[in-house]
């Protein structure tokens, strides 16, 4: 029996078939892209994970190899090789730091480096023989269960290496630091980095420097002056990635989140839909930091069991500070708009109250879109209510159905042509009682599909930008079964999986619409059908 592939995608990173989870290890070595991501070789399903390995030169087209990190090693990892991150030490060398699986069912932290550092493609790997590195024992107190996901290591101004490890001790959370002379030898500090109360199990932290004044980014050992630190966590408890942004403070080897920068499920998130245990690396040549996450299915196991796969990347995205300095901002790297095709303009329109406006002549079920509102009848926003203050929670209750005074305006996509199935991505505007305007972002998946059994959450978020000077952007990359739609150039970012059972390939259509009382003007829009790209 061929399984249905009708969700498969074609310009996302994903393997021919089986489980894929977290990205693992990215990273640039003499000029080519290397992506390293948890696979099951054996199934759809998480189980016996390796770490499987692709090679790119734009981050877009993709060569796969076999896997570089499989279970071998019975101290270090009989039992599964779990996710772990490169550094690139002095003389270009990259090294591996990952959790391996001992036969106790023990996580413990290992070393592999490249067999033969003259192919670039990096073929093949060994693993240290003074594996494990860094394991839990009786006088440590290292929960044995909970530690894991190594971060890239950075260089201290004493010349000594650092490396923090995902913990938790009962509900708080923490990252344990390790120091090393020779990246072979590990000292647990005394201190962690970071720890948070109740906040539960940190899976794969990420720790880098960001520049304040510039997009350009920074190799991750990089201190000094004009520069802040950004700690990402990916909390089990509710799967999702939130970040802050502070300081690191050298002496005392730990991180300080700025005032109002908040750890944990009221802080800020990489991305407001789906999107886990994402990774950054340094990329040294075009000076960039670019984050990869994974998106996991929205259908129940039995059905993606059944289609032979589970699980995509999103598409890598160039992350830097925004110039608030109280957030950062993501855009889908420059290389994927090689695949637009077909390019659609629409002249700047006027799309009033209880309208909408087909964009055609593009495959909408395989497209990019940018456009861009400015606000006309500002008086027509609704009053915010203080309560309000959980923004997914007002997307569902207030999702794309609902008229309101301005908004919900935006893009409908994987629509098909009765509507019957849809996914609204889109804004509303509210007044707060400081006389400033509130934007709030959604995209409803609640008519993605016909199909009842698929998890249609609403997503939302709110977006820092002044709808009365600034026009309100969009940007959705659809491909299949995939929505990554970005807010306010980056400033919000919210990625759906949607499993149409009508708008389908061809039968997609995409539309953009206002269902608000107010008029909106469309003043930019750009559609491009988009190629497909070589994945494997
Ligand atoms: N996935 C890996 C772990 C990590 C988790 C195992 C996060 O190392 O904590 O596949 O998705």
């Amino acid at each position: 029996t061929s399984p249905n592939q009708t969700y498969r995608t074609s310009y996302h990173f994903q393997p021919p078939k089986n489980w894929m989870n977290d990205p693992n290890g990215p990273m640039i070595y003499k000029g080519i892209y290397h992506l390293f991501y948890q696979y099951n070789p054996n199934g759809a399903d998480w189980g016996s994970i390796v770490w499987a390995h692709s090679t790119s030169l734009d981050l877009v087209n993709w060569t796969p190899h076999p896997p570089a990190i499989s279970p071998s090693q019975q101290a270090g990892d009989i039992n599964g090789c779990w996710s772990g991150s490169a550094t690139i030490l002095p003389g270009d060398k990259p090294a591996m730091l990952y959790t391996g699986i001992n036969p106790q069912s023990h996580q413990v932290q290992n070393l592999a480096v490249p067999k033969n550092l003259s192919d670039p493609f990096l073929i093949e790997w060994v693993k240290s023989p003074k594996n494990p590195l860094m394991a839990p024992t009786t006088s440590n107190k290292i929960n044995s269960s909970s530690f894991r996901d190594p971060t890239t290591a950075w260089l201290g101004p004493d010349g000594t290496w650092r490396v923090i490890i995902g913990s938790k001790i009962n509900r708080q959370g923490l990252a344990i630091l390790y120091k090393s002379k020779d990246f072979v030898h590990w000292i647990q500090s005394q201190q962690p980095l970071h720890f948070a109360d109740d906040t539960g199990m940190w899976e794969c932290p990420d720790f880098f420097p960001i520049s304040t004044n510039s997009q350009n980014a920074l190799d991750t050992s990089m201190v000094g002056s004009g520069i802040k630190h950004v700690l990402k966590l990916s909390l089990d408890d509710t799967k999702h990635d939130y970040y802050t942004i502070g300081t690191y403070n050298l002496n005392k080897d730990i991180y300080i989140p700025d005032k109002g920068s908040v750890d944990g499920d009221s802080g800020l998130r990489y991305d407001y839909g789906k999107f886990y245990a994402s990774k950054t690396f340094f990329d040294s040549v075009k000076q960039r930091r670019i984050l990869w996450g994974w998106i996991n299915e929205s259908m129940p196991q039995p059905e993606y069991i059944k289609q032979g796969w589970s699980g995509v990347q999103a598409i890598p995205r160039n992350i830097w500070l925004d110039k608030s300095r109280k957030q950062l901002v993501q855009w889908p790297i420059s290389a994927i708009e090689t695949l637009r095709t077909n390019q659609v303009d629409l002249p700047s329109k006027l799309l009033k109250g209880r309208s909408m406006l087909e964009i055609s002549s593009i495959t909408a079920a395989q497209a990019d879109v940018e456009i861009s509102f400015s606000v006309l009848e500002i008086e027509k926003a609704e009053v915010m209510d203080p309560s309000w203050t959980n923004p997914q929670l007002l997307c569902s209750q207030k999702d794309a159905s609902i008229k309101g005074g301005l908004g919900p305006f935006g893009l409908k996509v994987l629509a098909s042509k009765d509507l019957k199935e849809h996914t609204s991505v889109f804004f509303r505007i509210f007044k707060a009682q400081n006389n400033k305007h509130v934007v709030l972002m959604c995209s409803d998946q609640s008519r993605s599909s016909l199909n009842q059994n698929t998890d249609k959450t609403t997503y939302g978020a709110f977006l820092e930008v002044d709808p009365i000077h600034e026009q309100l952007s969009l940007r959705s990359l659809i491909d299949q079964s995939i929505v990554e739609s970005f807010g306010g150039e980056g400033k919000a970012c919210i990625t759906a999986r949607v499993y149409p059972t009508l708008a389908i390939g061809g039968k997609a259509h995409l539309y953009a619409f206002n269902n608000g009382r107010g008029s909106v003007r469309i003043s930019k829009l750009s559609a491009w059908s988009m190629k497909r790209a070589h994945i494997y």
